[in-house]
């Protein structure tokens, strides 16, 4: 089958003063040649394919996103990696065509081409390909979505996020405070301020290797809850609670953030994230525990 119904079909004929054994010779250096392009196209695909197949977890492999710490962002950054890989290996197909076109198909007489008027096997090629890709790409892009959205029965820790303008208040039911407004430990956030410069934000404690969920509550607008290197945020809608459930598996602080514009001070909506080892978290939650149930009793 010929991929290239353009070119006129010389079957039989011969060039003009050259004899068909003399033809033959010619051919050989072009196959040589062919072979060499088709060594160089692997070359660069294995290239491509090591440099980005994340091996090592690198800012060039992570193609722009942070570190995950946690399971979930994990699986979104290999599904970001994925897609890059697909998307860069039909990029050097398309690329490669085209290249191949313009060099071997490039005019080289004033004469008009041979005119032809379809090629069904082509037309099917390229009308059935894109569908294979999409597919692809939709059958992973699923498959992670439900694992991200998996909300298993008992998880180990609750959070209660509470989104308003212009912060953040983070509610842990399972450890109750008698007295207190909430009944439970309370952190209550503030805005990020100038004159604080971010010391006076609220900090969210979670623990490692346990499951953590969030539910999602606002009081007055929409906002959106997103704590970057968990590389996935959910928005906070009044009157739709929301939920997700993520397993932190790197300890350290990191930012968190709204990213919906909710208003005047949207960009002080700021809030600090300390991941740190289970005996870590009992300990601060204790601590909070006493403190707290201090301050509400000595409120009354
Ligand atoms: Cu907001």
């Amino acid at each position: 089958m010929s991929f290239t119904p353009s070119a006129p079909d010389r079957r039989g004929t011969h060039e003009p003063g050259v004899a068909p054994g003399e033809k033959a010779a010619a051919v050989r250096p072009r196959n040589h040649a062919r072979r060499s392009r088709g060594l160089a196209w692997s070359g660069l695909l294995a290239l491509l394919l090591t440099g980005t197949a994340g091996c090592t977890s690198n800012s060039f492999t992570r193609l722009g996103m942070p570190v995950p710490v946690t399971r979930q962002g994990q699986v979104t950054l290999t599904l970001w990696q994925g897609s890059w890989i697909a998307a860069l290996a039909v990029g050097a197909v398309v690329w490669g065509l085209i290249i191949w076109a313009v060099i071997f198909h490039r005019k080289r007489s004033t004469a008009t081409p041979q005119q032809v008027h379809y090629n069904l096997p082509i037309e099917m090629l390229y009308t059935v390909v894109p569908f294979i890709m999409v597919g692809i790409l939709f059958f992973f892009t699923a498959r992670d979505e439900n694992y991200l959205d998996r909300m298993p029965a008992h998880p180990n820790v609750v959070v209660t996020v509470t989104g308003f303008q212009w912060s953040w208040q983070f509610q842990y039911p399972q450890y109750k405070v008698p007295g207190s407004a909430t009944g439970d430990v309370t952190i209550n956030g503030q805005p990020w301020s100038p004159s604080a410069g971010g010391r006076n934000l609220p900090v969210l404690v979670i623990p490692t290797n346990e499951t953590v969920r969030f539910n999602l509550v606002s009081t007055d607008v929409v906002h959106s809850f997103w704590i970057i290197p968990f590389e996935f945020k959910r928005d906070v809608i009044p009157g739709h609670p929301n939920h997700f459930q993520v397993t932190p598996n790197r300890t350290g602080t990191f930012v968190g953030r709204c990213t919906e514009l909710c208003g005047l001070y949207h960009s002080r909506m700021l809030f600090t994230v300390k991941i740190v080892t289970p005996a870590q978290f009992r300990t601060w939650i204790h601590a909070q525990q006493v403190t707290q149930t201090t301050a509400a009793g000595s409120a009354q």
